[in-house]
């Protein structure tokens, strides 16, 4: 059987494929056929492109349909899709490119100058555009290609996509995830959370992270059911589409968000049967008033660019009740346990270190198979770098309610990570940038709480004396400005720090290492 995940999908397209797989926010429509064509083209034109085998397509484009199907020809021609953050900026591309070496960059046309620049210096042979209103170099180019293709035989072990994260520790890794990987989780999340053919779902978010580029689009492909398909998170586009969809999946700030506008309310949700959450932990306040507000128990879920989904809150009342606070149990198929520092199981309700086994889980680190030998036991147990117990008790504002045995509770991070609005920020990045900054001896980058996003960026800056960069020219709130604005053209505009505070020396620990946590306490207020 082949076991490319392309082919999964095509055996389970609706049987009228003239039925809408894609209706996006300005009223464009796409058929079922029209997604095997427009696939089929892409997947024409990667072929006479003659690549080696297991090339790499690294794709930095804005949202949109063809995007999309770029992905899936991708798949379908048994190459490697590498999906960019729209925010990263030179630095950030350069480190990606040079990395991964793809034979083929995808980009928008407002970027092709820097981008094919990056892109040729590290030997990338073809440089194409895609813009989301369909024009582009790349389209032109596949036009001309014929519209049937057969999807390439691939194994189960075939690499399917490299995520870049910043993992536990040191610089971004690609963490190559197989067709198996992807098809496991996909079906296994097909079932449990009961997708059905009718369902709709309200695509809100960015294609280019696991989230919704595989769960959100894996889960209405394989169900052969319609996407509702809008850019970015936007209220408006919410209040107009959510009456007549049925699934969507947001990270917690578009829950936040939806919150704070009055004119979300149950009669918005009036057909919606599930609202899914996860990429960052969701408040139980958010939880709790999301309910009282629609009637809706949102279904959190927990996941890894590394394992795509591991744990997850059920969707059938019957295997289990959705426990906000908690991301619910592990998945079938997928064997989750809690350790202590010395690899011992560690008794429910006490916390340890979250280790995963699975057919969902990567195959390793793109090129660096020393950090992915340190990231699995001996045993084969990925270390997720994440904290947190099985069953034990959540306590809020109601007072505190026993959580059943199997169910995990996330409490904390091992790895240095902050999760901004559902987006990964490595501090040790972001300190090296400002450390290279004029006037700068030496910074720690900590997360602070922040109503919206979770949390937010924040720098501690130890200035260097008699710099011109300092505050005698600018004034303190000059210096933090400065610092900010120069950030903003280097690196993504979701790293870079909300607040920026100048202290005369780092607080650190006997062994030299800075105390965020003192940090955090000092400056843990916006
Ligand atoms: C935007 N801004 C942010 C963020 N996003 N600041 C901090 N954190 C953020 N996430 C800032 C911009 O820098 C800008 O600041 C200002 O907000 C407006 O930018 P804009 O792009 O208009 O913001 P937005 O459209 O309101 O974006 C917020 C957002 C977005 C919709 C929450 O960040 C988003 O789509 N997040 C989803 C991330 C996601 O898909 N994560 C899944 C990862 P200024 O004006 O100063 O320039 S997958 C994953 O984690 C795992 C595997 C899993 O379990 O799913
Ligand atoms: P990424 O590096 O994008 O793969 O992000 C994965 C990390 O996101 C996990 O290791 C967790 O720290 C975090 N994460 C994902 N889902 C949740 C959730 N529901 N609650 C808390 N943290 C989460």
């Amino acid at each position: 059987m082949n076991a490319n995940l392309f082919a999964l999908f095509e055996s389970r397209f609706p049987a009228d494929r003239t039925a809408c797989c894609i209706e996006t926010h300005d009223e464009l429509y796409y058929t079922w056929d029209d997604l095997d064509r427009a696939t089929a083209k892409l997947a024409n034109l990667l072929v006479a492109l003659k690549l080696p085998a297991g090339a790499r397509v690294a794709v930095q484009v804005e949202k949109s349909p063809e995007a999309l199907f770029l992905y899936l020809a991708t798949l379908r021609a048994g190459y490697v899709y590498l999906p960019l953050n729209t925010a990263y900026q030179e630095a950030e591309i350069d480190y990606f490119v040079g990395n991964a070496e793809p034979s083929v960059v995808v980009c928008s046309s407002a970027n092709f100058g820097w981008v094919s620049k990056v892109a040729f210096r590290h030997g990338t042979a073809h440089v194409f555009t895609l813009d989301d209103d369909r024009s582009g170099s790349l389209l032109a180019r596949a036009a001309s290609h014929p519209d049937k293709f057969e999807t390439v035989a691939s194994a189960d072990d075939d690499l399917a996509a490299i995520l870049y994260t910043s993992g536990t520790t040191g610089r971004s890794k690609g963490a190559m995830l197989t067709h198996r990987n992807l098809a496991s989780n996909a079906l296994t999340l097909h079932a449990y959370w009961g997708w059905r053919s009718d369902d709709v779902l309200l695509h809100m978010l960015p294609i280019f992270h696991v989230h919704g580029l595989f769960v959100a689009s894996h889960g209405a492909l394989l169900a052969g059911a319609k996407m509702i398909w809008a850019p970015k998170l936007d209220m408006a586009q919410i209040l107009k589409f959510l009456p007549r969809s049925t699934v969507m999946m947001g990270v917690p700030t578009y829950y936040v968000r939806m919150l704070q506008e009055p004119r979300f309310d149950d009669d918005t949700c009036r057909r919606m049967r599930l609202f899914v959450s996860g990429s960052a932990p969701l408040l139980l306040e958010t939880f709790d008033a999301f309910r009282e507000r629609t009637g809706h128990t949102i279904l959190e879920r927990y996941g890894m660019s590394e394992t795509v989904m591991l744990v997850s809150n059920p969707y059938d009342e019957a295997v289990g009740e959705r426990i906000g606070g908690t991301v619910g149990t592990p998945l079938p198929g997928v064997s989750v346990r809690v350790v202590d520092g010395e690899a011992n199981a560690c008794a429910v309700g006490e916390i340890g270190n979250i280790e995963v086994k699975g057919p969902n889980v990567f195959k390793g680190y793109w090129r660096m198979p020393e950090k992915t030998a340190e990231e699995f036991t001996a045993d084969g147990w990925f270390r997720t770098g994440d904290v947190g117990r099985f069953g034990g008790e959540i306590v809020s504002h109601a007072g505190a309610r026993k959580v059943p045995d199997n169910y995990v509770t996330i409490v904390g991070r091992s790895k240095d990570l902050i999760i901004s609005g559902g987006y990964n920020v490595y501090p040790k990045e972001i300190e090296s940038f400002i450390d290279e900054m004029p006037g700068v001896a030496e910074s720690a980058v900590i997360g602070v709480p922040h109503q919206e996003f979770g949390e937010a960026v924040v720098a501690v800056v130890v200035r260097k004396p008699g710099s011109d960069f300092d505050e005698a020219a600018f004034g303190a709130a000059g210096f933090e400005a400065k610092l900010i604005g120069t950030l903003k053209t280097r690196i993504a505009n979701f790293k870079v720090p909300k607040r920026v505070h100048v202290v005369n020396e780092l607080p650190r620990n006997t062994m030299g290492k800075v105390q965020k946590n003192v940090l955090r306490q000092q400056f843990g207020a916006l």
